[in-house]
C-alpha cells in the first residue's frame, strides 16, 4: 500500500482561486486606507441582509416552523418529537452559523498563530442542549418549543450521541474543543467522520456482551456542514518514481481516495467565538471502474469504491487486535495527510515564507495515532518545498507537540515494518519509511555521541524495534519529532519521565517532558447535566453562571456556606432528585425499580483489568455474603447500597467480557434475594455513553476509581463526579491524587498499595506466590462461592478467577482487604448525613483546578504560544 498525498493538492486551488480563498476565509479587498472595497456597490444590501442571532421567542418559533416546512418538508399535523428535534436543531444551527462565520473571518483577518488538535477520537455526545446553553438561548427555545406543542426535554432525548471515541481520550478531546472556544483560542480539531461510532452494547440473556453497529448518521445530522468542495486526494498502494536528477518523486498507480471535509461548529460559552472541528470522510476518487463495468464485472466495478469508503467506515475499539490492522494504519495516514494538506493550504494563504510555519502553526498529537504527520510534513518540506533536511527538521520539531495517555506497555502503538513498507515505498529516499529511517539514523548518531558504546541504550531508543518482523515504535518517533511531550496528571507524567521515556529524558534533558493535568468542561459536566445544582450555585455565589462556569475557582465561594443548614438541605434535595431521575431512567429503559433511599455507588468506565471492575464486583459479593450471614435485625442497621456499573469491553477482550457476565449474573441473584434486596442491589446499565454518564454522574453519592496504582494515567470521570458533589473512593493513582490534594484527604476515601510497591508485589506473585487463602481469607471465600456456582455455572468464570489466583498482575489479592475497609469507612461516613453533605459541598467547591479551561490555557501558553483572539460582538 503506497500512500501519498497528491502534491497537486497542496497549496493550490482545486477550483477557482477566489473560491478556495473563500473556503479558508476570503478577505474582501481593501483600499489604501484599509477600507473594504465593494466594487459592485453591493455593500449596503449585504450588510442589511446579514443574519443575526434569533434571540426572541417569536423569531425562534418562526424559524423552527420554517425548517419543519422547508428543510423537512413536513407540516404541523405530521411532525413527531424526532421531527421537532430536527427542526429545532436546524434553527439552532442557523444561529451557530452566524457566530461561526464571524469567528472564521475574524481569525483570517487577524491571522494569529493557530493550534490544531489532531485526534482520532472526538466523543462529543449530544449537541443541541450544549449549543443552547453556550449560546444562552435555552430558555427562549424552551418557551418557543412549548408554544409549538412540544417539550424541549423530550425533543432533546431524540438526539443520538456522536460517539466517535472509546473513552477518556476521546472525551478529553471534546472537552478541549469546548474550552478552546470558550476561552477565545484559535484552535481547530481534526478527526475522522466515522460512519459507525463505537459499537452499541447489548447484553444477552446469559449476561454476555454483544456488539451491534452504531449507525449514528442514519438520521440526518444537523450539526455538520458538508464541505463537498474542500477535498484532497490521498493515494494508497502505487509506485513512487524518482524523476530526473533532482531526486524528487512522483507517484502512479494504486488507489486514489478523496478526503472530503465535514465541519462541526463548536460554540464557546458566553462568547461569540465558535471554533471548528473538521472531520474527514473517505470517498472513491472516481466512482467506479468503467472498464470492469463494461465487461459485465459489476462487483469488480464497485470494489475499489467500496474499499475507499471503508477507510472511514468504522471507529476501532481500543483493543489488542487493532495493532497491525492495515485499515487502521490507512485511517491514520488518510487523516494525517488530509489534515496537514489543509493546514498547509491555510498557512500558504497568509503569504508567509515556509520557514515561518512554526510561528503560525502548532499541532498537538493526541497520543501516537497521528504520528505519521511527522514524516509526512518532512516529505512535504523536502519534496514539495525543496528545503534542506536540517531546515525541514527544525520546522517539524518546532511544530508538533505530543501527549501520552498511557504507560501500559501493551497499549503503546507499534507498526510492523513490512506493513509500513507496503504503505510507503523505500526506493525513493524522500518517502516516509526512508524518512523514518533517516530520522532514526541521525538521532541514533546523536545518542551514540552522547553515550558512546551504549548499545543497549541505542536499541531501546531506536524508532525501529528489532525482531521478526521489525516494528516502528510510534511513541519514540513522536518523542523525537516533537518539541514537547506531556503526560496527563502529575503522577503519570512522572512515570513517563522515569519509565517509558527515561532514556529520552537522559538524552534531551527533563524540560522537554512536562505535565498538563487533564480537565473537564464544567458546561457539560455541571451546567448541562445538573441544571438544578448549577442554579443553586449561581444563587449562592450571587453571580451569573457564565462567570463561575468560565472561572471555576469561583466555586470556592461555596465553602463559606457549608454551615448554612438551608443551603445544605437544598444541596441534598438536589442530589435526591438526581437519584430519582436516574431511577426513572432505569425504570423506563430496563423496567427495574431502584431504591432511591439507598446510597448510590457508581463505577462507569471502559472495562479493563487495570481499572479493576473485578475488585468492585468481588467486593459486592463479599457484602452480599456478609448480609446473608446477618440476622434481620442486624441487617436493618446497615446502610442500604445500590451499585451501578456501566462500560464497554473491547470485543476481543475475553476477560473483560467475562467480568460483565459475572456482574450481570450476580445482579440477578442479589436483586432477587428477599433477605438482602432492601440492603443491596446491583445494576449493569448497558450501552454506556456520554448521555448515560450525564444522568449517572449527578446521581452518585460515591464513585469508584480503583485502578492498580500507577496504571490509570489520569481518569477524568473522577473529576466529573466530584464536580457534582459525589465523593470519591479510589486508589492513590492518576488524577485521584491531585483531587485529594485539592479537596483534602479527609474528603476522599483512599485505599490500596502505592505505585512504588507494585513492581515488588508483582515479583512476589511470580516467584514467591502466597495462596489467596493466606493473603485474604475473605477474598478466598468470595472466589470459592463463585466457583461453586452461587451465580450460575461456576466453571464459566474460572478463567477470570484464575487471573487472580495465579499471577494476579493487577494485585486484587493485595488490595482486597484494604478495599473492604474503605467501603466500610464510606458506610460509616454516610450515616452522618449532615457531615456527608458538607463533604459533598467541599468537594465541589475545590474542583476549580480541574476545569478544561485551565488545561487548555496551559497548552496555549506553555506549549503552543497562541493568544486569545476574541471575536468582537457586532
Ligand atoms: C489502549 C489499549 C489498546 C490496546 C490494549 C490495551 C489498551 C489499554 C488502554 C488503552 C488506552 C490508551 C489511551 C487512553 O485512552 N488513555 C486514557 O486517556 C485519558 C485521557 O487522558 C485518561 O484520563 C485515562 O486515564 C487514560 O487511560
Amino acid at each position: 500500500m503506497t500512500s501519498v498525498i497528491d502534491p497537486k493538492a497542496i497549496g493550490k486551488p482545486q477550483r477557482s482561486r477566489r473560491h478556495v480563498r473563500t473556503l479558508t476565509g476570503y478577505l474582501p479587498e481593501t483600499d489604501s486606507s484599509g477600507k473594504e472595497k465593494w466594487p459592485r456597490g453591493e455593500e449596503k444590501i449585504w450588510k442589511e441582509c446579514s443574519r443575526h442571532l434569533d434571540e426572541d421567542v417569536q423569531s425562534i418559533t418562526k424559524s423552527v416552523v420554517n425548517h419543519v416546512q422547508t428543510s423537512l418538508a413536513r407540516q404541523a399535523y405530521n411532525i413527531d418529537d424526532l421531527g421537532a428535534y430536527q427542526a429545532a436543531a436546524l434553527s439552532v444551527r442557523d444561529n451557530l452559523l452566524v457566530n461561526w462565520n464571524d469567528t472564521q473571518l475574524h481569525y483570517t483577518r487577524k491571522a494569529p498563530k493557530r493550534a490544531y488538535y489532531l485526534s482520532l477520537e472526538f466523543l462529543m455526545g449530544r449537541t443541541l442542549d450544549n449549543a443552547l446553553l453556550n449560546l444562552g438561548l435555552k430558555s427562549q427555545y424552551k418557551d418557543g418549543i412549548k408554544e409549538l406543542g412540544f417539550s424541549l426535554e423530550d425533543i432533546l432525548e431524540q438526539e443520538r450521541d456522536a460517539a466517535l471515541g472509546n473513552g477518556g481520550l476521546g472525551r478529553l478531546a471534546a472537552c478541549y474543543l469546548d474550552s478552546s472556544a470558550s476561552q477565545d483560542l484559535p484552535l481547530w480539531g481534526y478527526g475522522l467522520r466515522y460512519k459507525y461510532g463505537i459499537f452499541q452494547q447489548l447484553i444477552s440473556p446469559e449476561g454476555n456482551q454483544l456488539e451491534a453497529p452504531d449507525p449514528w448518521l442514519d438520521n440526518q445530522n444537523p450539526w455538520e456542514l458538508p464541505r463537498l468542495d474542500v477535498t484532497y486526494d490521498v493515494r494508497f498502494y502505487g509506485h513512487a518514481e524518482r524523476i530526473g536528477e533532482t531526486g524528487r518523486a512522483t507517484w502512479s498507480g494504486g488507489q486514489e481516495v478523496l478526503a472530503v471535509a465535514y465541519d462541526v461548529m463548536i460554540p464557546g460559552c458566553g462568547t461569540k467565538n465558535t471554533n471548528n472541528l473538521r472531520l474527514w470522510e473517505s470517498k472513491p476518487k472516481r466512482g467506479f471502474d468503467l472498464n470492469s463495468f463494461n465487461a459485465g464485472n459489476y462487483e469488480g466495478a464497485v470494489e475499489s469504491s467500496n474499499s475507499a469508503a471503508a477507510i472511514t467506515s468504522v471507529l476501532y475499539p481500543n483493543d489488542h487486535t487493532t495493532f497491525g490492522k492495515e485499515l487502521r494504519l490507512k485511517q491514520q495516514y488518510f487523516w494525517t495527510a488530509a489534515s496537514l494538506a489543509d493546514i498547509l493550504r491555510r498557512f500558504k494563504n497568509l503569504g508567509k515564507p515556509i520557514s515561518e510555519f512554526p510561528d503560525f502553526v502548532a499541532i498537538q498529537l493526541n497520543d501516537t495515532h497521528p504520528t505519521l504527520a511527522i514524516p509526512e510534513l518532512m516529505r512535504i518540506l523536502v519534496d514539495e518545498e525543496e528545503l534542506r533536511w536540517d531546515k525541514a527538521w527544525e520546522i517539524v520539531t518546532n511544530t508538533f507537540f505530543f501527549t501520552n495517555h498511557t504507560v501500559l506497555p501493551e497499549a503503546l502503538e507499534k507498526w510492523p515494518v513490512p506493513l509500513l513498507e507496503h504503505l510507503l515505498p523505500r526506493r525513493v529516499p524522500e518517502r516516509h519509511l526512508q524518512i523514518i529511517y533517516d530520522i532514526n539514523m541521525q538521532f541514533l548518531q546523536a545518542v551514540e555521541k552522547k553515550f558512546p558504546g551504549d548499545r543497549d541504550r541505542l536499541a531501546r531508543m531506536s524508532i525501529i524495534e528489532e525482531g521478526v518482523p521489525k516494528q516502528v515504535r510510534m511513541a519514540n518517533l513522536a518523542c523525537i519529532g516533537d518539541r514537547k511531550v506531556n503526560g496527563v496528571a502529575e503522577l503519570h507524567s512522572e512515570l513517563v519521565r522515569t519509565t517509558i521515556m527515561k532514556d529520552f529524558v537522559e538524552f534531551y534533558g527533563v524540560s522537554k517532558f512536562a505535565n498538563v493535568t487533564n480537565g473537564i468542561t464544567p458546561r457539560r459536566w455541571l451546567d448541562q447535566c445538573n441544571p438544578e445544582l448549577s442554579t443553586l450555585i449561581s444563587k449562592t455565589l450571587g453571580i451569573d453562571k457564565t462567570v463561575w462556569l468560565k472561572d471555576l475557582t469561583k466555586l470556592e465561594g461555596l465553602l463559606a456556606h457549608t454551615e448554612d443548614k438551608k443551603f445544605r438541605d437544598e444541596w441534598a434535595a438536589i442530589k435526591q432528585r438526581n437519584k430519582e431521575r436516574l431511577a426513572h431512567h432505569v425504570q423506563t429503559t430496563l423496567g427495574l425499580t431502584v431504591n432511591t433511599h439507598a446510597m448510590f455507588d457508581v463505577q462507569i468506565k471502559r472495562l479493563h483489568e487495570y481499572k479493576r471492575q473485578t475488585l468492585n464486583i468481588l467486593g459486592v459479593i463479599h457484602r452480599y455474603l456478609t448480609l446473608k450471614a446477618m440476622t434481620p435485625e442486624e441487617r436493618k442497621k446497615t446502610n442500604p447500597r445500590v451499585v451501578f456499573f456501566a462500560g464497554k469491553a473491547a470485543p476481543a477482550y475475553y476477560i473483560a467480557k467475562l467480568t460483565i457476565r459475572l456482574i450481570v449474573n450476580v445482579a440477578r441473584v442479589i436483586n432477587d434475594d428477599p433477605d438482602t434486596k432492601n440492603y443491596l442491589s446491583l445494576y449493569f446499565l448497558p450501552d454506556y455513553s456520554v448521555s448515560l454518564a450525564e444522568v449517572l454522574i449527578p446521581a452518585s453519592d460515591i464513585s469508584q476509581h480503583i485502578s492498580t496504582a500507577g496504571t490509570e494515567a489520569s481518569g477524568t470521570s473522577n473529576m466529573k463526579f466530584c464536580l457534582n458533589g459525589g465523593l470519591l473512593l479510589g486508589t492513590v493513582d492518576g488524577a485521584n491524587i491531585e483531587i485529594a490534594e485539592e479537596v483534602g484527604e479527609s474528603n476522599v476515601f483512599f485505599f490500596g498499595h502505592l505505585t512504588p510497591a507494585v513492581e515488588d508485589l508483582r515479583y512476589q506473585h511470580l516467584y514467591h506466590p502466597v495462596p489467596v487463602e493466606e493473603k485474604s481469607p475473605a477474598l478466598a471465600n468470595v472466589l470459592n462461592q463463585v466457583s461453586a456456582g452461587l451465580f450460575g455455572d461456576g466453571g464459566v468464570y474460572e478463567p477470570l478467577l484464575n487471573t487472580i489466583r495465579q499471577s494476579d498482575y493487577y494485585l486484587i489479592t493485595d488490595d482486597f482487604d484494604s478495599y473492604i475497609s474503605a467501603l466500610n469507612m464510606v458506610d460509616e461516613a454516610y450515616l452522618d448525613k449532615d457531615e456527608w453533605v458538607k463533604k459533598s459541598i467541599r468537594t465541589t467547591a475545590k474542583m476549580g483546578k480541574f476545569s478544561s479551561d485551565r488545561a487548555i490555557m496551559d497548552y496555549a501558553q506553555e506549549y503552543w504560544n497562541i493568544e486569545q483572539t476574541p471575536v468582537p460582538s457586532s
